[in-house]
């Protein structure tokens, strides 16, 4: 128990603009890693681990033994390094469990078969039910159902910090999308009440940072500082307002340059799609004439 050994790091991945961080409990020294990314360049079809190498170096060089690879939900927008991870250290890959929608969503989107998805979860190690608790060592940690961004959206609160994912920005940013399929601006809406409801000095890490105005990286808020002055949805702002503020804003937005190539990789908590008979992985497209 307790709330004063926890140490946290962040990681930030430039390309993505995608903070990962490691959540560890200083007495044991067993530590969580929050949506570890891997490096990929879609134009060659090559991934690298740099990052995912880096997050490595500093738990040897800490000492922390990896209990957890947490994901916050299944990413559009880069690839999860969580099986690189896996494979490095033994650890168990969790997420909520709005990930077998995701899966099902998606094996329809990219034509999989029972032998490459079954959509029951398969490819993650726990699937966290909402409210579920669990331990980094002695570190209390606590899963919170925020869908609306996915249907699989969860936040981690940890020792009094939650790990949102991308249900909030920094409040100069507001929320992310909801336009994704399974996305529900309501839906999120009702999450974000649900994080209001936190204590005041809950510390709040994000998953992503834009930079809006090209203002420096911030990747750390609190319940109060949302409340007061989220553009989007502050403490009193009716769901109708926010509603209506995001649906606008999702219409401008273009699809996530990576979004074929990471939802097919996270869907399977990382894994590559199975390799072909020379050996080869593949990404597939589904094209769309207009
Ligand atoms: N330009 C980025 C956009 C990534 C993106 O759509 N991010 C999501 C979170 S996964 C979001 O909510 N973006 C909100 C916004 O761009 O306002 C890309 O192509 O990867
Ligand atoms: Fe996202």
């Amino acid at each position: 128990m307790g709330t004063a050994n926890v140490h946290i790091e962040m990681f930030f991945d430039k390309d993505s603009s995608t903070f990962s961080y490691v959540v560890a409990d200083t007495h044991s020294r067993q530590a969580a890693v929050i949506d570890p990314v891997l490096d990929y360049d879609a134009a060659a079809g090559s991934i690298k681990t740099d990052g995912a190498d880096n997050i490595l170096a500093y738990l040897a060089q800490q000492q922390f033994t990896l209990q957890w690879i947490l994901e916050t939900h299944a990413h559009a927008d880069h690839l999860s390094a969580a099986d690189y991870l896996k494979r490095k250290t033994g650890a168990p890959i969790a997420i909520g469990e709005g990930i077998k929608k995701v899966q099902q969503t998606f094996k329809l989107v990219f034509n999989l078969g029972d032998d490459e998805l079954t959509a029951k979860g398969d490819y993650f190690d726990k699937l966290f039910s909402d409210s579920e608790t669990f331990a980094i060592g002695s570190l209390d940690a606590q899963v919170i159902n925020t869908p609306g961004h996915t249907n699989d959206s969860v936040s981690y609160l940890i020792a009094g910090n939650l790990f949102v994912g991308d249900s909030l920005f920094m409040p100069d940013a507001g929320t992310a999308r909801c336009d994704f399929p399974g996305g529900d601006a309501h839906i999120l809406f009702h999450s974000i009440q649900r994080i209001y409801q936190l204590p005041e000095d809950t510390r709040i890490f994000i998953c992503h940072d834009y930079q809006p105005n090209g203002r420096e990286l911030r990747y750390l808020t609190s319940v109060a500082e949302q409340k007061a002055a989220n553009i989007h949805v502050k403490a009193d702002t009716p769901e109708q307002e926010f509603v209506q503020k995001r649906e606008t804003r999702d219409k401008t937005l273009a699809v996530p340059r990576l979004i074929y190539p990471s939802v097919q990789v996270n869907i399977r908590g990382g894994q590559l799609p199975k390799a072909e008979a020379n050996g080869v992985s593949y990404i597939k497209i589904p094209l769309t004439l207009k």
